[in-house]
C-alpha cells in the first residue's frame, strides 16, 4: 500500500501516526507532480491529501475513511476501544480535532486579517477548545490510558492551534486551557505523535 502525503498536511498527519502506531509496511510518499498537478488529480480526482492506495489499486482519500480502514484492516493494536459507549467517545473526540480544531486553523490561515470569516473562524476555534477541555479524559491520551485515534487526530491539530493564532493575536489560546495544555505535552510521550509532531514542525 502507498499513502500520498506531505509532512506540512495537517489532514494527513493523524494517518501516519495511525500508520506508525501500527508498525505498518505502507510507503508514504509525496503527491506525485505535487498536490496541484494533472498527474496527482489523475490519482485522487478530489486532489487532496491523504490518499490511500490499496493493495488492489483502489484509492481511498479522506484521512477519516483511511483511518477506519486501518483499524479495521490491521486491528493490533487497536485504535479503537471496544465498548459502544467508549467507542463513541473517541470519535466524537477525532470530529471536533477535525471539524472544530484542525478545519478552524486551515481556514484562518487563509482568511483576509481583521476579517469577519477569521473571527468566524477563531470563535468555532475557540468553542472547540472549550468542548475539549470539557471532554478529555485527564489521562495521558484523549479517551484514556492508551493512544486512540482521538489521539492521531487531536495532537496535530491543538499541534497547530499556536503556530496559527499567535501570529495574529499574540496570545496563548492552549494556556487558557489547561486540560488541554496537559494533554497536549502527555499525548507527544507517544513515540508515533513525537514522530509526525516532529515532521510537522521541520515542514
Ligand atoms: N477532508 C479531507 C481534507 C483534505 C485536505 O483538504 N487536504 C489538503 C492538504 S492538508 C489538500 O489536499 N488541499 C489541496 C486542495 O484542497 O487543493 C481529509 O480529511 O482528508
Amino acid at each position: 500500500m502507498r499513502l500520498y502525503s506531505e509532512n506540512s498536511s495537517p489532514f494527513s498527519a493523524p494517518v501516519r501516526i495511525a500508520i506508525y502506531a501500527k508498525s505498518l509496511d505502507i510507503e508514504i510518499v509525496a503527491p506525485p507532480g505535487g498536490l496541484r498537478s494533472a498527474q496527482y488529480h489523475a490519482v485522487n480526482p478530489l486532489g487532496t491529501i491523504p490518499c490511500l492506495i490499496l493493495g488492489d489499486g483502489a484509492r481511498l482519500p479522506e484521512s477519516s475513511a483511511i483511518m477506519e480502514y486501518l483499524e479495521e484492516k490491521f486491528p493490533v493494536p487497536a485504535l479503537l476501544p471496544k465498548n459502544p459507549e467508549a467507542r463513541a467517545q473517541v470519535r466524537l473526540l477525532q470530529r471536533i480535532g477535525e471539524l472544530h480544531i484542525t478545519a478552524q486553523t486551515v481556514e484562518l490561515r487563509q482568511a483576509p486579517p481583521n476579517s469577519e470569516e477569521g473571527a468566524n473562524r477563531l470563535t468555532r476555534l475557540v468553542r472547540g477548545l472549550s468542548a475539549l477541555q470539557g471532554l478529555l479524559s485527564g489521562e495521558p491520551f484523549a479517551a484514556g490510558a492508551d493512544l486512540t485515534l482521538a489521539d492521531c487526530q487531536l495532537a496535530p491539530a491543538l499541534f497547530r492551534v499556536p503556530r496559527v493564532v499567535e501570529p495574529l493575536m499574540h496570545r496563548d489560546l492552549i494556556g487558557a486551557y489547561p486540560k488541554v495544555a496537559r494533554y497536549v505535552e502527555t499525548s507527544r510521550a507517544h513515540p508515533a505523535v513525537a514522530r509526525v509532531l516532529e515532521e510537522m514542525g521541520a515542514a
